[in-house]
């Protein structure tokens, strides 16, 4: 199975990234992770970027925070489709994360989820690898159908709770 790469601007990314690492885990999904900066070491991600391919990355999930570029950068270096997680910074709660993440020129698509949303971010990745893998695809279908039972157990108990 290809492998998912996983690019932070810093590891103060790291709760959110979290959150995508166990989504792949549950899924035996193969991951590599690294702190590559747009702007602190550029040449790193860049680097990264290049080579994914030949390296045997099927997708790349990269997460920022601020001016985040991070997303951005990468996927200008690659073909492989690219997911960005905004993330929540010091200040405007992600909001400047958000736009720096998803209004990316014509020509270089990055596919971004919700602020922190780390989670569907592997999700999505899983999705994209599931394309070519019958054997996760089915995994994924368990997995929309467990969540779907866990809101219908808690649709049948909800008048209880009232
Ligand atoms: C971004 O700046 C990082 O992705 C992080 O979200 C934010 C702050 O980085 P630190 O100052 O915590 O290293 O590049």
């Amino acid at each position: 199975m290809k492998k998912v790469g996983i690019i932070m601007g810093s590891d103060s990314d790291l709760p959110v990234i979290r959150k995508a690492t166990d989504q792949l885990k549950a899924l035996d999904i193969p991951f590599e992770v690294h702190v590559y900066s747009a702007h602190r070491t550029p040449a790193e991600a860049r680097d990264f970027a290049l080579n994914a391919r030949t390296r045997g990355f099927g997708v790349i999930i990269a997460a920022a925070g601020m001016a985040a570029h991070l997303a951005g950068a990468i996927a200008a270096g690659t073909t492989l489709p690219v997911i960005g997680i905004p993330c929540t910074g010091p200040c405007l709660e992600g909001l400047d994360a958000l736009l720096s993440t998803v209004q990316m020129p014509t020509g270089i698509p990055v596919a971004t989820v919700a602020v922190n949303g780390g989670a569907n971010a592997a999700l999505l990745a899983a999705q994209i690898l599931a394309v070519e893998d019958a054997a996760l695809a089915a995994k994924l279908d368990g997995k929309r159908a467990a969540d779907a039972a866990a809101v219908l157990e808690k649709d049948a108990g909800i008048a209880e709770r009232l």
